[in-house]
């Protein structure tokens, strides 16, 4: 069946998750439905919000424009516009737009009465983000713990916690985020090299079978995890380089405030070593 026949075919209505059928339709190539609209709400105010801080200066250089969390001093108040304001709404309305995304995803997952997984995994990318500007200032008691939406003031601002805690790469979590992500990324380089050498074994041969490719690491390490066992491995090790992330800084300041290379002296200071 062609793209095109396939997709007559199964766009078809329902699977709303609200709205029955008011917003079950398509523009173009795209699926709008209810959460279609309010992502393109969100977006819209969020990014006018975001030229409207712009526009407040210094600057239209775009690697220096920042819209900036409010002083520590607001708490967890809502602050005047152009204090921190700003930077409230837009986190307002960027998590609307995250949501609706992930929601919208749900429901063309569900009228093709397929598996949750894309946005599941989605999810997981909003849920970093929303500990990083959420989940930890309130529990740190005030917004001004959130980044600051700017290029270079979000590497500030994480060059600046790091420091906060000594030295942030002594965080156990951090070490774990940080060994899932390269995993991930040595999982991938093993699949992408594999399925390409499969398909393109030079011109003129022919091209080979998913037994080609289990052989070949049952050749060079003894074991093949299989074609659908690396699809759930790869998503196992992204969604975990993506939650620990969220541990390593969910847990920095509200569960530890010292700084890190500190958090190991319980090792050092076991009986046994005396
Ligand atoms: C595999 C397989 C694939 C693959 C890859 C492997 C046929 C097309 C890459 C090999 C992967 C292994 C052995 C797991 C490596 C473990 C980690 C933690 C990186 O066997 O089956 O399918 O793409």
């Amino acid at each position: 069946m062609s793209m095109l026949s396939f997709e007559r075919k199964y766009r078809v209505r329902g699977g709303t998750l609200i709205g029955g059928d008011l917003f079950d339709f398509w523009v173009g190539p795209f699926y709008v439905g209810f959460f279609g609209v309010t992502t393109v709400f969100f977006s819209l105010l969020g990014t006018a919000l975001i030229i409207y801080g712009a526009a407040q200066g210094p600057t239209w250089n775009l690697w220096q424009i920042d819209i900036p969390v409010p002083d520590l001093s607001y708490g967890l108040r809502l602050a005047p516009m152009l204090e921190g304001g700003i930077w409230q709404w837009v986190t307002i309305f960027a998590t609307g737009a995250f949501v609706s995304w992930m929601l919208r995803e749900v429901e063309i997952a569900r009228k093709l009465g397929m598996g949750l997984h894309v946005p599941f995994a989605f999810g997981i990318a909003v849920l970093a983000y929303v500990t990083l500007v959420i989940i930890r200032p309130v529990l740190m008691g005030a917004w001004g713990h959130g980044f600051p939406y700017g290029i270079i003031t979000h590497l500030q601002w994480v060059n600046n916690v790091g420091y906060a805690y000594i030295n942030f790469h002594y965080n156990p979590a951090h070490m774990v985020a940080i060994t899932f992500f390269f995993t991930t990324t040595l999982a991938l380089a093993l699949h992408g090299g594999l399925i390409l050498s499969a398909v393109n074994p030079g011109k003129g041969r022919p091209v080979k079978t998913p037994e080609h490719e289990d052989t070949f690491f049952r050749d060079a390490i003894g074991y093949s995890v299989g074609a659908l066992g690396i699809h759930r491995l790869g998503l196992f090790l992204a969604l975990s380089a993506g939650v620990w992330s969220a541990i390593c800084i969910v847990i920095a300041g509200p569960l530890w405030t010292e700084g890190w290379p500190e958090w190991w002296d319980y090792w050092r200071n076991l009986p046994i070593w005396s």
